[in-house]
């Protein structure tokens, strides 16, 4: 349960998690602005009041892992990094530039705090249950966090990850599946339904859960619910609109879009005045 206090400065936070999206893809006039919309939510929980990491220290031995297995929604990681001081601010200026630390995509050597890289569709959550694995081996109590996307979790070798966390019963593993009902060219549900997924990851033999994935309150409970089930990984399926909280991304929900000076001053006047 979220304290009125706590849940003011998240709510704070993935508004200006929102604004340093906007700003990067804004500069770089183009980018994956929906689906770094998405989670922001998910980031400010994390990144605001659940995850243990040092800004100070990114590779920390005893920190949190987060694998954003869905790269390219790396610019709302780089913004909630860049807010908690693990690089300066004025990167968010040189997204997909050359020479940058911030890549279109996530990626580890390039930027301080980015625990995997990612961006090759499906391949997330198989790193997430080795490194989960790794440290339940090693008797270490790090939580690692994944999240995948809805178009994402077609891919084949999400579901033989999945039968492997149960097998090993990864419960320091939970899975994050970003619905935002659209993938690249069309609506998740004209391409491959995957109807519920609570069910499906259920039969997988996962704890599984469904929430607004936009309700800061709802995602710390699944959270924490979560953390409490032992002896078997999680999924937390966050229902979202993709371009969420973006006045012109909102407008249309195409995959990578072009962006205006004038839209992006929009957008962010938008939320600064809500
Ligand atoms: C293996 C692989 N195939 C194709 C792509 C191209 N691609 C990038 S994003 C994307 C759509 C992903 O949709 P979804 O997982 O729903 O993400 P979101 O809606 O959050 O953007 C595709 C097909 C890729 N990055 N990797």
């Amino acid at each position: 349960m979220i304290d009125q206090v706590t849940l003011k400065k998240l709510t704070d936070f993935s508004t200006q998690i929102r604004v340093q999206t906007i700003r990067q893809i804004g500069v770089r006039g183009f980018g994956h602005i929906g689906g770094s919309m998405s989670i922001v939510e998910l980031l400010s929980v994390l990144y605001g009041m659940e995850m243990r990491y040092d800004p100070q220290n990114p590779s920390w031995d005893n920190r949190d892992w987060l694998i954003c297995s869905k790269g390219h929604a790396g610019p709302a990681v780089y913004a909630a990094l860049a807010l908690k001081g693990f690089f300066p601010m004025d990167w968010m200026d040189t997204l997909n530039q050359p020479n940058t630390h911030l890549p279109s995509h996530c990626d580890r050597k390039k930027t301080p705090g980015i625990d995997m890289t990612t961006g090759s569709l499906g391949q997330g959550l198989s790193i997430a249950c080795g490194i989960a694995l790794g440290h339940s081996m090693d008797k270490k109590d790090n939580m690692t966090y994944c999240i995948i996307g809805d178009g994402e979790s077609q891919e084949g070798q999400i579901w033989e990850a999945v039968l492997f966390a149960a097998q090993k019963r990864l419960d320091n593993l939970i899975l994050f599946v970003d619905d935002n009902k659209a993938q690249l060219d069309d609506y998740t549900s004209n391409i491959e339904n995957m109807q519920s997924y609570v069910e499906k990851f259920k039969s997988f033999n996962w704890d599984a859960a469904a929430v607004d994935g936009h309700d800061m309150s709802q995602i710390q409970c699944a959270i924490a619910r979560a953390k409490g089930i032992k002896g078997v990984p999680s999924a937390i399926i966050l229902n979202t609109v993709k371009g969420k909280g973006c006045t012109f991304a909102e407008r249309q929900w195409n995959h990578h879009i072009n962006v205006t000076a004038e839209e992006m001053d929009e957008a962010i006047r938008a939320l600064q005045n809500q």
